[in-house]
């Protein structure tokens, strides 16, 4: 059974070794798969130096179309073309552990999809300020209450899926940017596919600044709307 640890960068160039490393060490099994949109620091450097040398490793170098959504669609496939079994997506700066893939592998038997989840006992999230904890909390209950989802950690990035559970949407994502994020509840929540949520501590990222910003998440409440009302 192969895991691919599927991680879309953009400009990690000081983080995208440690975490990718982190990554084999944590799970020896799996293997990594890095999207990186041709980004300006050279973090597809690396990982292609990293590739040359380690079987496990792979590089998806995206060069049109750049975006969190589009890197991870077409991350996606990619795994699946690659034969994996069990999918997990994760980011490359340091803020999700991959100490937790193994127990993510233990609940995924009983479930089509784990969440790592900042929100439910045991978790924590270590990285935001006052500002966006409460952004967060607001955005998180609103996803949730316009979905239809009981789903305490909507807005998390890391995520492990079946095989089977992303064949049956996958064509359907369509979102450029990190709404992607909640394009994938919906389409779980349309598949009636079974979620489980496994604590994390969400760690600040190594290095380097989100690429995320308040508009956009202004915008994001707007496209959940259209979401539920229109499915797309
Ligand atoms: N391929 C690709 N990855 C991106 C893009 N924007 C962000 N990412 C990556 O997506 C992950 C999450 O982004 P981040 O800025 O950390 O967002 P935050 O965790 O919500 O603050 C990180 O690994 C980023 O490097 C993009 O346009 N293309
Ligand atoms: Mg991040």
């Amino acid at each position: 059974m192969k895991t691919v640890v599927m991680i879309p960068t953009y400009n990690e160039v000081s983080n995208i070794e440690k975490v990718i490393c982190d990554v084999l060490k944590s799970v020896p099994n799996a293997e990594v798969l890095v999207v990186d949109d041709m980004s300006p620091d050279g973090t597809y450097k690396v990982v292609e130096k990293l590739a040359t040398k380690n079987s496990k490793v792979h590089l998806l170098l995206r060069k049109e179309n750049r975006g969190r959504g589009y890197a991870g669609k077409d991350g996606f496939v990619k795994a699946l073309d690659i034969n994996a079994n069990f999918v997990v997506e994760m980011d490359g700066d340091g803020s999700h552990d991959p100490k937790y893939i193994s127990e993510f592998l233990k609940l995924i038997k009983d479930c089509d999809v784990v969440i790592g989840s900042r929100y439910v006992s045991g978790g924590k999230d270590e990285e935001r300020t006052l500002l966006r904890k409460l952004v967060s909390k607001f955005s998180r209950l609103y996803i949730s209450a316009i979905l239809g989802v009981d789903i305490k950690d909507p807005s998390s990035g890391y995520r492990m899926f079946k095989k089977d559970t992303l064949k049956k949407f996958v064509n359907e994502l369509k979102a450029s940017d990190p709404f992607i994020v909640t394009e994938v509840i919906y389409q779980l929540k349309k598949n009636n596919l079974k979620v489980k949520e496994s604590p994390i501590v969400f760690l600040k990222r190594f290095s380097g600044e989100s690429k995320l910003r308040p508009i956009t998440l202004i915008k994001y409440l707007f496209k959940v709307l259209k979401l539920k009302m229109l499915g797309q």
